[in-house]
């Protein structure tokens, strides 16, 4: 098992754009495993490579209750999405302790390869389809925070800088 530090927001290198995997080979397994070890120590979600300062197309999911249905997408990209949309309040591993109201499609229809290289199809609704929304966001450098006011977005700026200062000493 190993845990990979995490990217804090403003760390510029949560912008990075990734770049596609070029072959599934034996790093991406280990950089998979690698990232589920950290999803699931954290509590969260999903993550993506981009939080653990890998800049390649590489998210892993699991919503499910028992915390045994991990999702691995790489090199995904959205093929469908509905047309309407809904508010969900979001969390993200990488601005600890702020949540607030994101606009999603409600359903995604996501392309990639799964851990093993194979090319699979996606359908998703509910936690699953906000999820891959906010993680493939992660892959094109963008923080879900990004969503909110200016106003609202500076005031997280200051506290997570101040709580990164109070975390140093
Ligand atoms: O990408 C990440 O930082 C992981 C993030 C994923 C996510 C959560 C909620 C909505 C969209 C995407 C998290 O796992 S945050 C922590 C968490 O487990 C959570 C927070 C709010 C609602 C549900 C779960
Ligand atoms: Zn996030």
């Amino acid at each position: 098992m190993a845990l990979l530090p995490l990217l804090f927001f403003p760390d510029p290198r949560l912008h990075t754009v990734a770049k596609p995997v070029a072959a599934v080979d034996q790093r991406i397994h280990t950089l998979v495993a690698d990232m589920l070890d950290t999803m699931y120590e954290a509590k969260g979600i999903g993550l993506a490579a981009t939080q653990v300062d890998v800049h390649e197309r590489v998210i892993v999911i699991d919503v499910s209750e028992q915390r045994d249905q991990a999702v691995v997408l790489i090199n995904p990209h959205l093929v469908w999405t509905s047309t309407t949309t809904h508010l969900n309040e979001e969390g993200c591993l990488s601005v600890p302790g702020i949540y607030d109201g994101v606009e999603r499609f409600d359903a995604v229809t996501v392309s990639a390869l799964d851990a093993s290289g194979q090319s699979r199809v996606v359908q998703a609704e509910g936690l699953l389809a906000v999820c891959i929304q906010h993680e493939m966001d992660h892959l094109l450098g963008k923080v879900f925070v990004e969503y909110l006011s200016p106003l609202k977005r500076n005031r997280i700026k200051k506290k997570m800088l101040k709580a990164q200062r109070e975390d140093a000493r």
